[in-house]
């Protein structure tokens, strides 16, 4: 069977791959040319270190059943088209330029009795009421008679890709039970999970609300760390003690909430549910995005506290990405964390071992002679840092820990002022 994956990017590459594994005949497409000539060359254009992605792609490059290209035309022989691509938000609103663009160029292609996969996350009552509408139009063929759409959220996260792609459940919501058999037989070689059917917008609802969720129980954690803060205790023992009590799960606060999922969705929740509603999901936006300028102010009061002058002083920062052992850095509290230095005019230089343009420089390199040191991404690699060796070699002994990375003990045996977030 031919399928068509439309965006090749941390959701769409690893599906391709899948699929050709899967013996499909698999026709990749991107708007971006590097992007198609890299993967036609054979080379993966990014998460070189996603485990399993690689090794895939090369069995994959054998079976000689997986082509990129960066025209639309050849998925006209495609039964399935799936939807990968990025549905970003802009000023607290989707931004679906990609997604209307894919959306414009299958629909001069689309004939009889195909099936569009939208597995972008989109706004509930998006696929209803504006892709097919638009398919509709554009093409003149007609839904559930002519073509099919289901929405099929992807459920990926970045340095688990495959492990999550072939064993997580997955909501699958239809335009007609006519196709629900043949998106059965399709899932169920995708991944081992349960699938569950349901309609077109309870899945989009399901896919923004289950990161949603995750992104309050974030914000819970970053409100009951300041408030530890304010009393003088350790957050983190709270919270251990905690998740002792059956049915809790404390999540860990931390230097903010980053990556392609969790900031995004609660907006495209937001944005299709009448105003003024969502008010914890609104608050919990708000205070995981303050968390970096906490971390800022965290910086600023140590370096006080030491008497240094902050625009003459040089911070360390450890860690670029927006989780631990990941290169992906979109929506990273470091960014936000980096805006505020250079608005304040502090120096710094940022180590992330994960991330080409920051791996150069080895840790001890950017943390000579600093006088802070930042732990914003807690990568296994910094496991092997050796504080008493860093007490050494700083110019003053300051540590602000985003991750509860470092035990705060040690490290003032070590000599230094140790500030964690929850746990000053
Ligand atoms: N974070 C915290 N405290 C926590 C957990 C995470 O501050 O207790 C921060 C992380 O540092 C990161 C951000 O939140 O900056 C997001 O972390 P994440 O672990 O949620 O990772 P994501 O963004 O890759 O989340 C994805 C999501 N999966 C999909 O959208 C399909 C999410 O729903 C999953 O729960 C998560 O993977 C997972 O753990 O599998």
């Amino acid at each position: 069977m031919k399928v068509s994956v439309v965006g090749l990017g941390y959701v769409g590459l690893p599906l391709a791959i899948r699929l050709s594994l899967l013996k499909y005949d698999v026709l990749g497409i991107d708007k971006n040319p590097e992007k198609v000539n890299s993967l036609k060359k054979g080379k993966l254009p990014f998460a070189k270190n996603e485990p399993k992605l690689s090794n895939y792609f090369e069995k994959s490059k054998k079976l000689k059943n997986l082509n990129f290209s960066h025209s639309f035309r050849p998925l006209k022989a495609s039964e399935i088209i799936f939807i990968c691509v990025d549905t970003p938000v802009k000023k607290q609103k989707p931004d679906y330029t990609s997604l209307l663009s894919a959306v414009d160029s299958i629909s001069k292609y689309l004939n009889k009795n195909q099936i569009i996969i939208v597995e972008s996350t989109v706004a509930p009552n998006t696929t209803k009421n504006i892709l097919i509408p638009r398919l509709e139009k554009k093409s003149g063929v007609k839904i559930n008679q002519d073509f099919f759409v289901a929405v099929v959220p992807e459920r990926i996260r970045p340095n688990h890709i495959f492990q999550q792609l072939t064993t997580l459940s997955r909501v699958i919501g239809i335009s007609s039970p006519i196709i629900r058999g043949r998106l059965t037989s399709l899932y169920n070689k995708i991944t081992s999970g349960e699938i569950d059917f349901t309609d077109l917008t309870t899945a989009e609802v399901v896919k923004t609300v289950e990161n949603t969720y995750r992104d309050v129980q974030i914000a819970f954690a970053n409100e009951i760390a300041l408030a530890c803060e304010n009393l003088e205790v350790d957050v983190n023992v709270v919270r251990n003690l905690v998740n002792k009590s059956p049915y809790r799960d404390m999540h860990q606060p931390g230097a903010g909430v980053g990556g392609h999922c969790i900031p995004k969705d609660p907006w495209l929740l937001m944005s299709s549910v009448k105003p003024y509603s969502l008010n914890i999901t609104r608050g919990a936006r708000k205070l995981n995005d303050s968390m970096p300028r906490h971390v800022f102010d965290l910086i600023i009061k140590a370096l006080q506290e030491q008497k240094i002058d902050p625009v003459k002083s040089n911070i360390a920062i450890l860690g670029y990405s927006y989780v631990e052992n990941t290169d992906d850095f979109r929506d990273s509290p470091t960014i936000a964390l980096l805006k505020l230095l250079n608005r304040y005019k502090i120096n710094f230089q940022i180590n992330d071992p994960e991330v080409r343009d920051y791996s150069k420089k080895p840790p001890s390199q950017i943390i000579n002679n600093s006088d802070c040191l930042v732990l914003m991404v807690a990568h296994d690699q910094y496991r092997n840092l050796n504080l008493d060796k860093l007490a050494k070699i700083m110019r003053h002994k300051i540590i602000i820990d985003g991750r509860n990375f470092f035990n705060r003990v040690y490290a003032q045996k070590a000599g230094f002022l140790y500030k964690g977030i929850g746990n000053v």
